[in-house]
């Protein structure tokens, strides 16, 4: 039997020298590419060189080495007739070792001043079907991409007599595998920024894109930060100004819930973001008078539109934390919505287009730098979502549960009416839990949410949070909130800033309390105890949802205390029964969903 051929074409020589004459005592034939085979001879080992199997000397300056039938012939053949005999045909003798390691491509082009040129010569073409040849006959072929894997394969060699046996040969084929989709992923990514991307140059901001650069990350000193596809175009474009990272987060994930509001509900939706979880969400059900002067929108010159109607609800249920806001509408921006965002504190918006008079007011906004995004309606996510976390890949399918009328058909109180506009409400706090971080509880009226509670990792907290908001919210309906008389030219956010310190009941002291009172022709009196108790009770029918089952009662009664009637939440505590016996003390709705929505 003639001796078995190993074919050395490396880079990093690492440990080269010692493994040659290793498998050359084994008795192993050693063939190799230019430089690696004079190293090895120049270190007194025979070894052949691979236009000796070719008949074909390296050209192009080294572009082609190993790019050969004789090669990959060797290495691609089965141990069956067939391929033996095409072998025998063409005088070719079977490989059963690669040896190869690829052109370092990666910290090339991390090379200040990399040139394309540089970069180009660097994208090894032959290595990489060398690994992937022997990588896919690893039934027959052992293949060695790494420098450090050569005392094991060794060991095994040596066990084996010659044969390292399938379990070494699959596992060091996944291994080359893996480095070339890496190596492959590098080559692309650095071309995806060189012809693929939207600078943070206006003139480059225009068109659809494969790459998006980011000023920075989460924090400035998270440099550098991008966004891209692997394949197509990125389903929006800035019209104006140019997103940051948590911007992105907040746009894709309010866009995707404003979407599948007015899918579910067929009425325009909005949205107004914060660190990634929503401070308000709502459809387009129109406003009475009061609302408007709650939302602050009852000196608007234009008539509200659904679209105007949806925002202004998203916006004005916590005025607070909507400061400074990523905003999402679900229809085209019409001149209304846009005059009450102009007017808001914010930092960017989403929606699948712009009136032009819209969009001329919105590019107003912050001196032409307000990130005004453009997507695409009817790009489809792909099934599969995958994220790295602490040099994890994490890969999960996309949270595509559906949530409409049926999800709340099993109702397990005594009390079994649902009238439409609580469904609605329903629809609405659970479709904001499916996007808001989790823990999470939502509660919702007039088809929007009044009060969330996020990210905490208590039920109870989440139900209290989202409470004390929705109160809060329900206090600025009061008329002597309504009426309180500020000075002329105290700006919007400092009103609601000063309104939040008055139905939050916050005592103030010195130079605070000076600041407050400053706001006003005249000091308001606090409210009341009997004032506050009084409003309290005028508000009933409220919807509330919950991103996973209730642990304990207390949360029935809490919501209760602000005005709650449906609830909505799954079912698996062993306190279920406990909780209905809650709802139906308060003669309460309550629909068990048998879906989870954590989110993160
Ligand atoms: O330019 S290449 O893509 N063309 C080839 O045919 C080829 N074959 C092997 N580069 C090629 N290689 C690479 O050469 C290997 O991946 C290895 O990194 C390097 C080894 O070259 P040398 O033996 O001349 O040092």
């Amino acid at each position: 039997m003639s001796a078995p051929i190993a074919l050395l074409s490396v880079y990093d020589k690492t440990n080269l020298i010692d493994f040659a004459r290793e498998l050359h005592a084994e008795g192993v034939r050693l063939l190799g590419s230019g430089g690696t085979a004079k190293k090895i001879r120049d270190a007194g080992i025979p070894i052949e060189d691979v236009s000796d199997i070719t008949k074909a000397p390296e050209m192009l300056g080294g572009r082609v080495k190993t790019l050969h039938p004789a090669v990959h012939g060797g290495i691609l053949a089965r141990d069956i007739p067939q391929d033996e005999e095409d072998l025998r045909a063409q005088s070719i003798s079977p490989i059963t070792v690669v040896v190869c390691n690829l052109y370092p491509f990666t910290s090339t082009i991390a090379r200040p001043g990399c040139t394309l040129a540089e970069a180009v010569e660097e994208i090894d073409i032959g290595g990489v079907t060398l690994l992937r040849a022997a990588a896919k006959n690893h039934a027959r072929v052992s293949v060695l991409s790494d420098p450090s894997d050569y005392a094991e394969f060794l060991d095994s060699w040596k066990a084996g007599k010659g044969n390292v046996g399938q379990t070494i040969r699959s596992k060091f084929a996944l291994k080359a595998f893996e480095m070339t989709a890496k190596y492959d992923e590098a080559i692309g990514g650095y071309f995806r920024e060189q012809y693929a991307s939207a600078d943070l140059t206006p003139e480059n901001l225009a068109g659809p894109m494969q790459r998006m650069a980011l000023r920075y990350g989460a924090n400035p000193h998270q440099k550098p930060a991008q966004a891209f596809v692997t394949e197509g175009e990125l389903p929006f474009k800035a019209l104006c100004g140019s997103p940051g990272y948590i911007n992105l987060l907040d746009a894709l994930n309010s866009y995707a819930l404003v979407r599948e509001l007015q899918e579910a509900l067929n009425l325009p939706a909005a949205a107004s973001f914060k660190h990634v979880s929503p401070a308000g969400a709502a459809v387009g059900v129109e406003l009475n008078e009061t609302e408007k002067r709650v939302y602050g929108v009852d000196d608007l010159k234009e008539p509200l539109t659904p679209l105007a109607s949806a925002y202004a609800r998203a916006r004005g249920a916590d005025r607070m934390s909507s400061f400074g806001d990523f905003i999402a509408l679900s229809a085209p921006c019409d001149l209304a919505t846009a005059r009450i965002v102009s007017r808001e504190v914010s930092d960017g918006i989403i929606a699948p287009g712009y009136s032009s008079e819209a969009l001329d007011v919105l590019s107003k906004k912050k001196g032409g730098k307000y990130c005004v995004l453009q997507i695409n309606p009817s790009y489809i996510p792909p099934a599969i979502e995958t994220r790295q976390v602490y040099g994890i890949y994490m890969q999960q399918k996309r949270n595509d549960a559906n949530i409409n009328a049926k999800l709340f058909e099993n109702i397990v109180t005594k009390n079994k009416s649902l009238p439409n506009q609580a469904l609605t409400d329903l629809i609405v706090a659970t479709l904001a839990l499916k996007y808001t971080q989790s823990n999470s509880v939502a509660y919702a009226y007039r088809g929007a949410i009044i009060g969330i509670g996020a990210g905490q990792q208590s039920r109870i907290h989440c139900t209290r949070l989202a409470g004390t908001k929705a109160d809060l919210w329900w206090l600025r309906h009061h008329p002597r909130v309504l009426a309180l008389p500020f000075k002329k030219g105290v700006k919007r956010a400092e009103k609601a800033n000063a309104i939040d310190l008055f139905v939050g009941g916050e005592v103030l002291e010195g130079g605070e309390k000076e600041q407050w009172e400053s706001l006003f022709e005249e000091v308001p009196q606090p409210l009341s105890t009997e004032e506050r108790t009084k409003q309290a009770r005028q508000l009933d029918g409220v919807a509330c949802s919950s991103d996973a089952f209730f642990p304990f009662p207390d949360n029935v009664h809490r919501a209760r205390r602000s005005g709650v009637k449906y609830l909505a939440a799954p079912s698996g505590s062993v306190m279920d029964v406990e909780c209905i016996k809650a709802a139906d003390e308060h003669n309460m709705v309550f629909a068990h969903t048998s879906l989870r929505l954590f989110h993160h």
